[in-house]
């Protein structure tokens, strides 16, 4: 006899099918299989109340405040749990109940129907990528005289493209290039001087790599220059709050975008930033700046999420993020991940940045087994051999 572990409906199904279950009986049985426990917060009084008595019906739980059984609180978060037919048969229930708990029954089944149907393909131009099959990586071009790690190294565009056709020969999926250093405390930079650096190495990327060019910027007027000369995607640290045009200039291009969440201008992010609840906080802001992109016109298959690692989070946020990353795919939006020789790595280990490659190997290798479909790194050569051996185990990738 052993325990074992099975996370997804189709986890469950091969189990079934190893033992030679009834294959009509599969589709029953698989999703009894898979126990989910949603966090709600804000729950009020009444529909938490009604929820407890609903859930318990099921043979779930709902766990709330302890003062909710004398009514003296207003509102209450709750740990909804239960195997996926309980929650189905929940929501069924639900539907037609007050208190805003049919409008809570379509979130909870949203979200679960999320969770065993992730996404399957980001498209970028005519690049498409098949999510799931393997881990992508973004290799950093920084085009910077400061950036923290690799700063004054490519501001030569013949050693830049050099650079990103090295990074390409070693497993890059997409060369993500950036002209203003966003570390802890960097000063800002025009939209004019941005475009001077990125101008020249960007017209020469963009005809002689074959992979996608993926611009950092968060300023619009950078983002339709580049755009217009055939980058793919923006990755937005500000993830689309910091111009109002941003959004509006991506769908008009029929560009991607890379959503990230980020506390606080660079400038002043990493002065004791605080959150009551860190992922409630990062997926709020992260959904809501995936309605910004929606409704700009950028399509659903067009956006990553990104938790924003080192963007206003202190050490322990930034390990709480990476151990809890996969509560992100409830979003149902692929995930990419920077950790690359960020100082959380450095504090962690106390080792400077030139000494962080193999904290950052853990780091990327939790990440995917978390789910993680992308990765933002410097070392392309070391980072594929990690992201490849760990594809091997977690997502059976062919070898
Ligand atoms: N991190 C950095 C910059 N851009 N973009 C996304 N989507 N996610 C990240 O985690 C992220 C990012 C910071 O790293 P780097 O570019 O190496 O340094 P600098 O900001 O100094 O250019």
């Amino acid at each position: 006899m052993r325990v074992i572990t099975l996370q997804t409906r189709a986890q469950a199904k091969e189990e079934l099918t190893r033992i030679g279950a009834d294959p009509a009986g599969i589709e029953l049985m698989a999703p009894k299989m898979i126990h989910r426990v949603l966090k709600l917060e804000g729950v009020p009084l009444k529909a938490a109340l009604l929820l407890k008595q609903e859930a318990l019906a099921v043979g779930g739980e709902a766990a709330v405040r302890q003062e909710v059984a004398n009514l003296s609180v207003e509102k209450t978060d709750v740990l909804l749990a239960g195997t996926v037919r309980q929650l189905e048969i929940l929501c069924d229930k639900l539907r037609w109940q007050p208190f805003g708990l049919a409008d809570l029954a379509a979130r909870i089944k949203e979200a679960l129907q999320k969770l065993d149907r992730p996404p399957s393909v980001f498209r970028c131009g005519w690049h498409q990528f098949s999510l799931g099959e393997r881990t992508f990586l973004l290799g950093i071009l920084n085009v910077t005289p400061d950036s923290f790690s690799d700063g004054g190294k490519y501001l030569d565009p013949e050693k830049a493209v050099a650079a990103a056709r090295t990074m390409v020969a070693a497993g890059a999926d997409i060369i993500d290039i950036g002209a203003e250093s966003t570390r802890p405390g960097a000063v800002p930079v025009s939209a004019e001087e941005e475009w001077r650096r990125l101008e020249p190495v960007l017209r020469h990327l963009v005809k002689e790599v074959v992979v996608p060019v993926s611009v950092d910027t968060y300023k619009a007027e950078v983002a339709a220059k580049a755009l217009a000369m055939g980058a793919r995607i923006i990755n937005d640290i500000s993830g689309l709050r910091a111009d109002p045009e941003m959004a509006k200039v991506i769908g008009r291009a029929g560009g991607a975008v890379i959503i990230m969440h980020r506390k606080g201008e660079p400038a002043v992010m990493q002065e004791n930033p605080s959150y009551t609840s860190l992922m409630d906080e990062i997926m709020t802001y992260l959904e809501e700046s995936v309605q910004m992109a929606l409704a700009a016109g950028i399509s659903a298959e067009s956006i990553i999420i990104d938790p924003g690692i080192g963007f206003g989070k202190t050490v322990e946020h930034n390990l709480e993020i990476l151990r809890r990353l996969s509560e992100l795919r409830t979003l149902g939006y692929p995930i990419l991940v920077g950790t690359s020789r960020k100082s959380f790595i450095g504090k962690t280990l106390n080792l400077p940045v030139e000494d962080r490659l193999e904290g950052t190997a853990a780091t990327i290798s939790i990440a995917i087994s978390q789910g993680a479909d992308f990765i933002r790194v410097h070392d392309v050569q070391a980072m594929r051999r990690v992201a490849d051996m760990t594809d091997a185990i977690v997502r059976r990738k062919k070898v």
